[in-house]
């Protein structure tokens, strides 16, 4: 039998397909195979697939010539292939045949993977679970990147509690899912100098140049032929060696420039929400945008099209500030390489690229320093000051003699140095500017974009609320949730799958209580599978009758894992407090902490250690160790947060109101049937809009007394005692030494203590009795569980789907389009 890929996939010739790749591929013997050789003859097997598809869609979009877009990320967190992989071609249950007949189990095989964590959180995930629901849905989109030779660090915990870093080299063992393009390359020049010419144009030459050379990824759509690619770009020297020096024996001044040039695609930057100027970072920035607009520009070139054409084959989405360089990049295409006037180019390129805001955290907005701009990109350098006179013409013209609107609108921030403004020139730039959920979209109009808001209107900014992709997030992840829906529902698991708004079609059997028993047996099954992967990694024993309550994300001041880990105190202390015959009426919890700190974020490593230590004391305390357990689970993924997602009953999404843009983990709870404790903030608005506010757990200030409250600690500070005892309790205690380290944890202490900017004080009460109400709701059962139904139920709007759709109509103007 023949499948739509043209490869044979009975289970025999599957089977042949693997071995023949263990001979040949691998040149490794069938009966001596370890579970790793196994894993890569059988992803090698699964490639030969997707290879097929691949170029069956790629063959047809270069016939059929649709408009393309293309999504500029400098993050692709895109965790383990294989099982996504055969999810999504629909041969699971047969490779998990074929390999059981070879004598080795599928699930041992997917474990021998590693993640592709290219990768900082919730940035670059988004842009993973847009490339699957772009290719889901057949839309001609392809992914731009850097191929990292090391992806986010790996985290240690040290015998202190403390986080350690160390090299994430996860390309060790061959990865068969890239495809590496020898002749895909192109020179990128950094340095030198810009002589200008008449008409805006310049010529830019000297310098440093370097190769891109494309290493390709396969992103196959779900239930289709249709497979996009994700370009990942990785420099190289543009001459091996200078081989003059290598002569005259000086072998280091030698490879000095490969050296160098290899440097730039060597490692993600770990930090999330800070940016530091640093030279590197901005050469990664201008390599990846320079390599992909010359990709990009050849395949135009190739439809033979005029110049003045381009907006009608081509839109580029910019995943935040960080591919801004873009902007410039094309101007200089344009006006130096393809003579077309300045102004006609700045209308091609304005309407060519769309910008996506993440954040309003002002310590996270980009700036470049003019000096290191103009020593490393002089041409770039000069086509931002002509533009900076576009935004004086029009400002000036718009509010005549406003200087200080000017001041803050301009690209140059005055200063020593000056810095350039990466937003500001993302705003000018583009088509629309967007935001990641309903109120942060609203947050982008009233705060960092409101100055343009006033000069273009506010139809240039709106909102494209994130979402997952349901495939890895249901049925990947939680594949016993995905068939007891199916089999309730009476459909093809493909069905809700790809239109996530039939899961509606669970509400009515949300009273049933055969059904609540399989709904819970369920998330039951999920935590005993947690506890067993804790158990086989860590040596950890976890209570799997107890309430998992889970909070896993980067860890940040304004995340508020703080105000978790001081509620978690609180609740040991008042436990302790309990006579024993009090403590048997409390339900069990297990508190479950994941989450990487940028490596050097001090108050961040500082809260880990906390957690850790904490975590000590309280587990070996037979008082309450039946009623309380605290973990932090090392070196947080992609691949770990598809066991703990299912297995927990609560997660906590509890940002100071306004700073978190979307949160995207709330909504991969709420699929898997978690309940969410949580702030007024980000997406976690709009899932209570969807599944009902009696479903979600909210606490807190919101988002306009933000503002005052803070005002007021900065100018009217009241100590912690006095505005919250329960809080200061928990902060003398750790500050005594209960959790040992003395004195160390002061200056995280402090942060609370002094200005509070997360306003930790403020929220603390309502955050306790917030989660007394969790812990009265999880008393009853069968209310709980018919509140988690109706939560899944209700997530129908938060698939990316809706998402890539949205985009798709509203700002590329793209089709979708598949091979026959
Ligand atoms: C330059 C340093 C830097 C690096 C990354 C600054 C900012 C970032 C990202 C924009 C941070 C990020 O990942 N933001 C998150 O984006 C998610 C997807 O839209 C949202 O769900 C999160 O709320 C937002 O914090």
């Amino acid at each position: 039998k023949t499948s739509m890929r043209g490869l044979d996939t009975d289970i025999p010739s599957i089977t042949k397909s693997i071995v023949g790749h263990v001979q040949t591929s691998l040149a490794q013997q069938a009966h001596n195979l370890d579970d790793l050789g196994a894993y890569q003859a059988a992803a090698l097997s699964v490639r030969d697939n997707l290879i097929l598809n691949w170029n069956e869609t790629q063959m047809h979009y270069t016939r059929k010539e649709p408009k393309r877009a293309y999504y500029l990320s400098l993050e692709f967190l895109m965790g383990r292939t294989l099982d996504n992989a055969l999810l999504n071609l629909g041969l699971k249950p047969k490779y998990d045949d074929s390999i059981s007949q070879l004598g080795f189990r599928l699930e041992d095989l997917l474990e021998q993977e590693r993640d592709a964590a290219l990768g900082n959180g919730g940035l670059g995930r988004l842009a993973a679970c847009y490339l699957d629901s772009s290719a889901s849905q057949e839309l001609p989109v392809w992914g731009y990147g850097l191929r990292y030779k090391y992806g986010i660090f790996q985290q240690l915990i040290a015998p202190d509690g403390s986080q350690l870093e160390a090299p994430d080299p996860w390309l060790e063992h061959d990865n068969p899912w890239e495809l590496p393009r020898l002749d895909v390359t192109y020179e990128v020049r950094f340095y030198g100098h810009s002589e200008r010419l008449d008409n805006m144009k310049a010529v830019w030459s000297g310098g440093q140049e370097v190769l891109a050379m494309a290493y390709d990824t396969m992103i196959p759509g779900y239930e289709t032929k249709s497979t996009n690619n994700l370009r990942l770009w990785e420099s190289k020297p543009k001459r091996g060696f200078d081989l003059q020096s290598f002569n005259a024996g000086d072998y280091e001044r030698a490879v000095e420039s490969s050296n160098s040039a290899a440097a730039i695609t060597s490692v993600l930057y770990p930090n999330d929400h800070t940016t530091f100027g640093k030279e590197l970072r901005l050469k990664q920035q201008y390599f990846w945008t320079a390599a992909s607009l010359a990709d990009i520009m050849r395949r135009f070139k190739n439809l033979g099209k005029p110049i003045s054409e381009f907006p009608d084959y081509v839109a580029i989405q910019l995943n935040d500030t960080h591919p801004t360089l873009a902007i410039p990049e094309l101007m200089r295409i344009f006006v130096d390489e393809e003579d077309v006037p300045w102004d006609a180019a700045w209308q091609l390129v304005t309407n060519t690229f769309f910008f996506t805001n993440h954040t309003v955290l002002p310590e996270a907005l980009e700036k470049w320093p003019v000096p290191l701009m103009q020593n490393l990109l002089p041409r770039h350098m000069q086509i931002i000051f002509d533009i900076t006179e576009i935004v004086v013409s029009v400002v000036e013209k718009k509010f005549p003699g406003d200087r200080e609107r000017l001041a803050r609108m301009s690209l140059i921030e005055e200063g020593y140095p000056q810095n350039i403004r990466m937003a500001n020139l993302a705003c000018i730039g583009t088509r629309k500017v967007n935001g990641v959920a309903e109120l942060h979209s609203e947050l982008v109009r009233l705060t960092i974009m409101k100055d343009f808001v006033d000069l273009y209107g506010v139809s240039k900014f709106s909102n494209v609320t994130n979402g997952i992709t349901p495939r890895r997030w249901l049925d990947q992840c939680n594949p016993r949730l995905s068939n007891l829906i199916s089999e309730t529902l009476k459909l093809p698991k493909a069905v809700f799958l790809k239109d996530l708004y039939k899961l509606e079609g669970l509400l009515q059997f949300a009273d049933d209580p055969a059904f609540q028993k399989k709904w819970a047996a369920v998330k039951q099954s999920n935590k005993e599978r947690l506890a067993q992967h804790v158990q086989t990694t860590l040596g950890l024993k976890i209570n799997t009758h107890a309430m998992f309550d889970v909070q896993i994300k980067r860890l940040h001041e304004y995340k508020r894992q703080t105000l978790n880990i001081m509620g978690v105190i609180h609740r040991y202390l008042t436990l302790k407090d309990m006579t024993p015959a009090e403590r048997k009426k409390v339900n069990p919890k297990v508190v479950l902490f994941a989450g990487k700190a940028a490596p050097g974020y001090y108050v961040a490593k500082l809260t880990i250690r906390l957690i850790v230590n904490v975590a000590r004391i309280i587990n070996a305390d037979a008082d309450t160790k039946d009623y309380l357990q605290l973990y932090f689970l090392p070196d947080y993924s992609v691949s770990l947060a598809e066991v703990l997602i299912p297995a927990s009953d609560i997660s906590q999404h509890i940002s100071t109101a306004g700073t978190e843009a979307s949160g995207t983990s709330n909504m991969k709870f709420c699929l898997n049937g978690g309940l969410l404790v949580g702030t007024v903030d980000g997406a976690n608005i709009e899932i209570a809009e969807e599944v009902g506010e009696q479903n979600v757990f909210f606490f807190g200030h919101l988002t306009p007394a933000v503002e005052d409250l803070r005002y007021k600690h900065m100018y009217h500070p009241v100590p912690v005692e006095q505005k919250c005892p329960p809080l200061a309790r928990v902060l003398n205690e750790v500050s005594a030494g209960r959790f040992g380290d003395g004195g160390v944890y002061e200056p995280l202490l402090n942060t609370i203590r002094q200005h509070d900017y997360y306003l930790l004080t403020e929220d603390f009460d309502s955050y306790i009795q917030a989660l007394k109400l969790v812990d009265e709701a999880y008393q009853d059962r069968t209310e709980w569980i018919k509140k988690s139904i109706r939560t899944t139920a209700k997530m129908g709007k938060f698939s990316s789907d809706r998402a890539i759709q949205d985009y798709a109509q509203e700002y590329w103007n793209i089709e979708s389009t598949k091979p026959e």
